[in-house]
């Protein structure tokens, strides 16, 4: 039976035929695999260089950061410190301003080359050159009312005032010092010497006095007191004849302010 024999060998040939076409499929599927196995490893090389890049980027970058962390210790400190000293300064200020008591000494060397640049005394007209002894310098005064000024700071309380000079006061005279108690040219006045009946030493003195500044209603103007030399056997009337003058070396003052804790009466 050629027919059937063909039939059988005819599927033979297709079997065979479709058996080498699932082999070439096999193959290309094969090849198709390794293909891409090896596309897959290449991206997964690329993806894995990609991110251990970034990792290290990453750890350099935290490395940078920790040393940015780290360095604020110092600012920190210095911080503290400069708080620290800003409030001890603070601190300071109103224990020395409130607190503590204080003494503003102003020194007036008449006679000194500041004194000449700058001449404590006025008007100048009631006082003479500048005068150098082996001993000091100094000025004559050769009229009864001659003024000087100083700071006084706000909430002083007193006035010590010394002076040096000489006693070439004729008997019965006297000196006072005058201070401003009224803004119209007014002065509340302590005596400080009196040449009794015995003749003048011609020696340099030095006497102190003291004022109160709320006791003696005190005109503090522009942060100053004005003050002044009451000399009365100095004035016009009784110095036209005999020319006297009085030599003054230093005025010394100190303005006593006191703290709260002097005003509480816990120091005296
Ligand atoms: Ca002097």
């Amino acid at each position: 039976m050629p027919d059937k024999f063909k039939y059988s060998d005819h599927y033979k040939k297709q079997a065979v035929k479709r058996l080498e076409d699932i082999q070439k499929q096999k193959t290309f599927l094969e090849k198709l695999e390794k293909e891409v196995k090896q596309e897959i490893q290449q991206e997964y090389k690329k993806v894995e260089t990609i991110v251990e890049d970034n990792i290290k980027e990453g750890s350099e970058k935290i490395k940078e950061i920790e040393h940015y962390v780290k360095e604020p210790s110092h600012i920190k400190i210095l911080k503290i410190l400069v708080v620290l000293i800003a409030l001890s300064i603070i601190g300071y200020l109103v224990y020395s301003n409130f607190f503590s008591s204080q003494d503003f000494n102003y020194f007036y060397d008449i006679g000194s080359e500041k004194d000449s640049a700058r001449i404590y005394l006025t008007p100048a007209d009631r006082i003479t050159d500048v005068i150098n002894d082996t001993d000091s310098n100094y000025r004559n005064l050769t009229s009864q009312l001659v003024y000087f000024d100083f700071p006084v700071p706000a909430n002083s309380e007193t006035i010590n005032i010394q002076v040096r000079f000489k006693d070439n006061f004729p008997n019965n005279s006297k000196m006072s010092f005058g201070a401003r108690d009224q803004v119209d040219w007014h002065y509340v006045y302590n005596q400080i010497f009196t040449q009794k009946n015995e003749n003048a030493t011609g020696e340099w003195i030095v006497i102190q006095t003291e004022f109160e500044i709320s006791q003696d209603s005190l005109v503090i103007q522009n942060q100053k007191l004005s003050m002044l030399f009451n000399i009365p056997h100095l004035s016009p009337n009784q110095n036209q004849t005999n020319n006297m003058s009085v030599p003054v070396d230093w005025i010394n003052i100190t303005v006593h302010k006191p703290g709260l804790f002097e005003k509480w009466g816990w120091i005296k």
